[in-house]
């Protein structure tokens, strides 16, 4: 019998799009449970529904009642992806970010101490460490947690209680921290989303103060098989970076997409800045790359046009 793992979020964006990773290239079999709050999507799951080795249980991870008929079976390990997962919802009500982020992840640390699976990763985030100066080297393992969002508050309080609960208990925990994810099947209301299909509608893209703001972005593929490495050779209670190594500011992400989608500049609408919005994130992904030899593989460029077809092909009017 193949070993089985338990994804949490998996009918979001990366949750989604590791399950048709981990189907199509190994033998795991996958339970996949999600609240299918606005975030998550049945369509998003329609490539792997029918499979063999995969089942869906809808279910909220901070419901420990709800959660108790997931625990059917033995788990390899369970993949944390569930999560509010929106810096800008998170500044306009924090509530719902301290009930899934912190309570859920609580949840899922409780089962791992009963038992019910032999170990836990956590996905967690770049934004933990709060923002970089432009001359700063980017962020290892070993930056201070400093969030300025109360998204960030809520993963960075998980990262505490993942690692807490290894301390304490000696659990099999493992925490990765990604820089920005783009690619197929992400929500319309994450910033590359938005701007390729506002600009395939001729809309206005709103960008946030001047424009300036640098993310690390990786293809969602590549932070895919990072997880795989990490579930498959990962030391316990360790913490992995993961980068794509392509710094931009957000106006010059936007140039490229209109560029290649041969649209107008006057599509760009410089709007009101994001409260607290972090500079700069820059990501160090070395200790991967050295222990156990990830590195990412897709450019920007590449990465950027399998994402605006996908969304030219599901989502232009
Ligand atoms: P997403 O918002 O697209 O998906 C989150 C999924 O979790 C949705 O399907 C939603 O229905 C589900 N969910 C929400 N609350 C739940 C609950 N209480 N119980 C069960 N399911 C619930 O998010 P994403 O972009 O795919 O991010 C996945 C994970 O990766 C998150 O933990 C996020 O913090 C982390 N992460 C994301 C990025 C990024 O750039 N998107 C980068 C680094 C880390
Ligand atoms: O309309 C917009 N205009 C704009 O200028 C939006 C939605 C965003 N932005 C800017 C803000 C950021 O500098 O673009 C950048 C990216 O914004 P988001 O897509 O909201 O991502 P970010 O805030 O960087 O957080 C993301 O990366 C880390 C994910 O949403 C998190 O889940 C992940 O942990």
């Amino acid at each position: 019998m193949s070993k089985h793992l338990l994804i949490t979020g998996g009918a979001g964006f990366i949750g989604s799009n590791f399950i048709d990773y981990i189907l199509k290239n190994t033998t795991y079999s996958i339970t996949n449970i999600d609240a299918l709050t606005y975030a998550g999507h049945i369509n998003n799951m329609k490539t792997f529904n029918q499979h063999r080795n995969y089942r869906f249980i809808q279910c909220d991870i901070s419901n420990g009642t709800s959660l108790k008929q997931v625990f059917d079976c033995d788990y390899e390990a369970i993949i944390n992806f569930a999560a509010e997962s929106h810096v800008d919802r998170s500044i306009e009500n924090a509530h719902p970010f301290i009930h899934t982020n912190i309570n859920g992840t609580l949840n899922l640390l409780n089962a791992v101490l009963a038992g019910k699976a032999k170990k836990m990763i956590q996905i967690s985030t770049d934004e933990v460490y709060g923002s970089l100066d432009q001359d700063s080297l980017p962020f290892t393992e070993y930056s201070q947690l400093a969030s300025n969002n109360p998204y960030s508050a809520s993963k960075a309080s998980a990262d505490l209680f993942v690692r807490s609960f290894h301390r304490t208990y000696q659990l099999p925990l493992i925490i990765t921290r990604c820089s920005n994810n783009y690619g197929p099947k992400q929500h319309l209301e994450k910033f590359i989303p938005k701007v390729i299909t506002n600009a395939l509608n001729d809309q206005k893209i709103p960008l946030y103060g001047d424009g300036k703001h640098v993310r690390d972005w990786i293809f969602v593929d590549d932070h895919c098989r990072a997880i795989h490495t990490v579930l498959e050779h990962g030391d316990s209670g360790e913490v992995y970076n993961i980068g794509g190594g392509h710094e931009w500011t957000n106006k010059e992400v936007i140039t490229l997409i209109l560029d290649y989608l041969n649209k107008d500049y006057s599509l760009i609408e410089y709007v009101k800045d994001r409260k607290g919005h972090d500079r700069r994130y820059g990501i160090n992904w070395g200790k991967i790359h050295k222990e156990l030899g990830w590195k990412p593989q897709v450019s920007f460029r590449e990465g950027l046009i399998k994402t605006i077809e996908w969304y030219k092909t599901n989502y232009s009017q």
